[in-house]
């Protein structure tokens, strides 16, 4: 029997989202395709060209380098590799807010290298004296978060790469998830307000790509040498990638919303999403819960154990922060009516 995948209705906690049509569409014409392999299948390899010059407009960087990638963990255990290949330290470290993702404790265990967890601030943010005392020389790279995954915090981009270059380390901006929604605010985030060398930034999370598309930039197409590998065999003669063969559906769904939505379309997305969370922080705040303000379209407030549960029970599928906080996400298939009735819900459960 046919089997449909859930709906989106009551999704509240992923950082995925409803692909656009012209995604969805693009990725079902470009199934079969394998951009690993770009001298067979150069049709999508033209596409992922495109992908990553947009990608590039959207991150700040006039003459981008780098490669659509299966997601936020492949992108930035990249940005691990590279420096690491570049260290010529026996166990290199790598510094990063505790707010960082889970993928950089996998990338410090396949790659071998020590994960120094800085810890944050008041306001979410990492702490600089931390940072600055974390550093040494063997630290090979530091990290920055732009859109935390927990609170939507963006970490102060330009300081921490100072302090990386002053240390000879390199610095990376995981903007996985803020990076489509960053432009459209005055945060300091990308490759032109600082000297960041590699960058996360997902087509598959606020992009509205299908999945699986990720993004992995570098600020010059040198420091992807670190990553090549002879590829005897193949028409190409070497491959920076982490997987072999890849999702040609990916890679056009991305191409092809991108080319439709940047950059008015995610400005609007942006601007609906953000008051959307803006929406629901003061309705949440009104009925006397806690509410972490939302600096990008993501609320993090404290509702009590039962009605988390009860809401759970309701179908709504929403997570909690590590500290226990309800956490919803307003991606672009969010609406009001889903949060006023949200809202309802709570107050009728709660
Ligand atoms: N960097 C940041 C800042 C992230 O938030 C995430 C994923 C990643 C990297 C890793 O990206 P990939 O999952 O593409 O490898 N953040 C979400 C999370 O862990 C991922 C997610 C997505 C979770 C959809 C649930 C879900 O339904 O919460």
């Amino acid at each position: 029997m046919r089997a449909d995948p859930q709906s989106f209705d009551r999704v509240l906690s992923s950082m995925c989202t409803e692909p656009h049509p012209v995604a969805r569409e693009a990725a079902e014409r470009f199934l079969a395709t394998n951009p690993g392999d770009p001298a067979t299948y150069p049709t999508v390899a033209e596409r992922e060209e495109r992908a990553v010059s947009l990608l590039g407009d959207v991150a700040g960087l006039d003459d981008p380098a780098g490669y659509v990638a299966s997601g936020g963990t492949e992108a930035n255990v990249q940005a691990v590799r590279v420096a690491r290949n570049r260290s010529v330290t026996q166990v290199p470290n790598v510094v990063v807010p505790e707010s960082a993702h889970f993928s950089f404790e996998k990338a410090a265990d396949v790659l071998a290298v020590e994960l120094r967890q800085v810890p944050t601030d008041d306001d979410l943010r990492v702490n600089l004296a931390a940072v600055h005392e974390a550093v040494d020389e063997e630290t090979a790279l530091v990290v920055g978060v732009a859109g935390t995954t927990e609170y939507g915090r963006v970490d102060p981009i330009p300081e921490l790469a100072e302090i990386a270059h002053d240390a000879d380390a390199l610095f990376h901006v995981d903007a996985a998830w803020g990076g489509f929604v960053l432009p459209f605010t005055d945060h300091d985030w990308h490759f032109g307000h600082a000297p960041v060398d590699t960058m996360t930034v997902d087509p598959h999370k606020m992009g509205q790509a299908a999945i699986p598309a990720g993004g992995f930039l570098v600020r010059e197409e040198s420091l992807l040498d670190a990553l090549a590998v002879d590829t005897p065999y193949l028409e190409s003669t070497s491959q920076a990638t982490l997987t072999g063969t890849r999702s040609g559906a990916g890679v056009a769904s991305a191409t092809a919303v991108m080319e439709e939505l940047w950059p008015d379309g995610y400005r609007e997305t942006y601007e609906r999403a953000q008051a959307n969370a803006d929406w629901l922080a003061d309705a949440l705040a009104e009925r006397g819960d806690e509410v972490v303000e939302a600096a990008l379209p993501l609320v993090a407030a404290d509702v009590p154990e039962e009605s988390f549960e009860a809401l759970r029970d309701e179908g709504w599928r929403i997570s909690r922060t590590a500290s226990g906080e309800l956490r919803v996400v307003c991606m672009p298939h969010v609406t009001r009516e889903m949060l006023e009735d949200f809202v309802a819900d709570l107050d009728r459960l709660g």
